[in-house]
């Protein structure tokens, strides 16, 4: 009947880490819950439609497929997958802005687009069917952190050309849940919402919430008293270590949620209650992990994640690269779904900083920060060059309610960091303290770094 109990750590009873029963909604079992054979039969299926659909209506794909040599009756296995050549960023941005379209405009119902940093946009267009798609994808998310018709859906994440806010509206839509569309930002007028309504789930960065829960509590105004119960938080990296603090400070489940607009939105991929790595909904995306020579690696091992957008009909992806690093994990999952997993996200390979030769992402250098008591989870990384040789500082917010600030203490305490950092995160950098509150909040995605070197 797509429910089952679960027991699960965090939530109101959080505080204590206590485990607690958590009723587990299935929203369609019938697609969750598949075999493995099944999964796989049904995913060789679509991809060889794909392919073909492919060659036959994106002249990008026809040259490519014909350059390889591949057509849809040479997949015969879904290992035969690897035949395939990649599609990359830059095919899109080669291709900007209609290139990858698949479709005539007028069957194509919304465009989105990411802001990327190098010029060109990258827009992705769907059709109806699509929409309908990521509809579905995201009340399987929203549903898999317990949501339903009771819920109100308190939607801060941006809406606009970025994904985060129609995509959870929809969602939130079709679970027949109450839906606030917020938007991000304008922290004091989210926070009268939550009250007034009682919104009972949060939709937003990870860096948003935090800074919500912080203004919540320079309100004077008691997390408890909120009804707010569950978070479903993504579009940027963030670390277990970050799961901890936000859940702690603000009394609820924090759940990871993954997605991308090239290949859909949010809903790719979404933490169930057992909070130990996000289930790819496989029946729509066929996901690989590719090594460093463009190898397919086997699941457990870290490398770039791969998509074939299995079902899309505007803008099909054949092996996309999306330059996140991360594992997939094929473990049963006590929740009963059989989806394979994708652990967190360490970091884009275009985010990772290379300082004097050591590869570091800003999630280790949280990770190596929230090791340390007394501190917030509030960190700015300044990267710089001086002579031949590169320096890092790590500015970190002090806690209000660090109990001593004499001199003798915060040397302490900076020492404690600059070895955790060398640790955990292996660079020595020089760090800053700063007062509380002063370094720069986020209401989408965080930026964590300056880097001097490039600017
Ligand atoms: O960020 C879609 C989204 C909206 C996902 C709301 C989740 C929630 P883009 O703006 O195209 O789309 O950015 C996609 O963000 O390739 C990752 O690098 C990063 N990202 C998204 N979710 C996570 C996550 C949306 N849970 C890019 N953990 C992706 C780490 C994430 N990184």
């Amino acid at each position: 009947d797509g429910q089952r109990l679960l027991r699960t750590a965090g939530g109101r009873a959080g505080k204590e880490r206590l485990m607690n029963d958590v009723k587990i909604n299935i929203w369609n079992p019938e697609m969750e819950c598949m075999s493995r054979r099944d999964t796989e039969a049904l995913q060789l299926e679509r991809l060889k439609a794909l392919v073909d659909y492919c060659d036959r209506n994106v002249a990008f794909y026809h040259k490519r497929l014909s350059e390889a040599g591949v057509t849809a009756d040479k997949i015969k296995t879904l290992s035969d997958v690897q035949y395939i050549p990649y599609t990359t960023k830059a095919d899109l941005r080669d291709t900007y802005p209609f290139g990858m379209f698949s479709v005539p405009q007028k069957q194509l119902v919304r465009i989105h687009a990411s802001s990327g940093t190098t010029g060109k946009p990258i827009v992705s267009g769907y059709t109806q069917g699509d929409v309908d798609v990521w509809t579905e994808m995201m009340a399987r998310t929203l549903s898999a952190a317990g949501g339903g018709a009771d819920d109100i859906v308190q939607v801060s994440y941006g809406y606009g050309l970025f994904t985060g806010g129609l995509g959870a509206h929809q969602g939130a839509g079709k679970l027949g849940a109450t839906v606030i569309p917020m938007s991000s930002g304008n922290t004091q007028r989210q926070i009268n919402m939550l009250r007034a309504m009682g919104s009972t789930m949060l939709c937003c960065t990870p860096s948003y919430a935090l800074l919500i829960g912080e203004t919540v509590r320079d309100k004077g105004i008691d997390p408890e008293s909120l009804r707010v119960r569950i978070g479903i938080f993504g579009a940027e990296p963030w670390t277990e270590d970050m799961r901890r603090r936000i859940e702690e400070k603000m009394g609820i489940d924090a759940l990871n949620v993954y997605g991308l607009s090239e290949v859909m939105g949010p809903g790719v991929a979404m933490e169930c209650m057992a909070k130990n790595g996000m289930h790819i909904w496989e029946d729509h995306f066929l996901p690989e992990v590719i090594g460093e020579n463009g190898e397919s690696l086997p699941y457990g091992e870290q490398g770039d994640l791969t998509f074939t957008t299995l079902t899309k009909h505007g803008m099909p992806l054949l092996r996309y690269r999306t330059h996140d690093l991360c594992t997939l994990i094929d473990e049963p999952c006590p929740c009963g779904r059989t989806h394979v997993r994708m652990g967190r996200v360490m970091g884009r390979t275009d985010d990772m900083l290379i300082i004097r030769g050591v590869n570091v992402f800003p999630s280790q250098i949280e990770h190596a920060l929230l090791q340390v008591k007394g501190i917030e989870p509030h960190y700015h990384i300044v990267v710089d060059r001086q002579g031949t040789l590169d320096t890092i500082e790590v500015q970190v917010e002090l806690s209000p309610n660090l109990m001593s600030d004499t001199i003798k203490d915060l040397e302490t305490l900076e020492k404690k960091i600059v070895n955790s950092l060398a640790s955990h995160a292996l660079i020595h950098a020089s760090v800053k303290l700063c007062q509380p509150g002063t370094l720069s909040r986020s209401e989408g995605k965080a930026v964590r770094v300056t880097d001097k070197r490039k600017l």
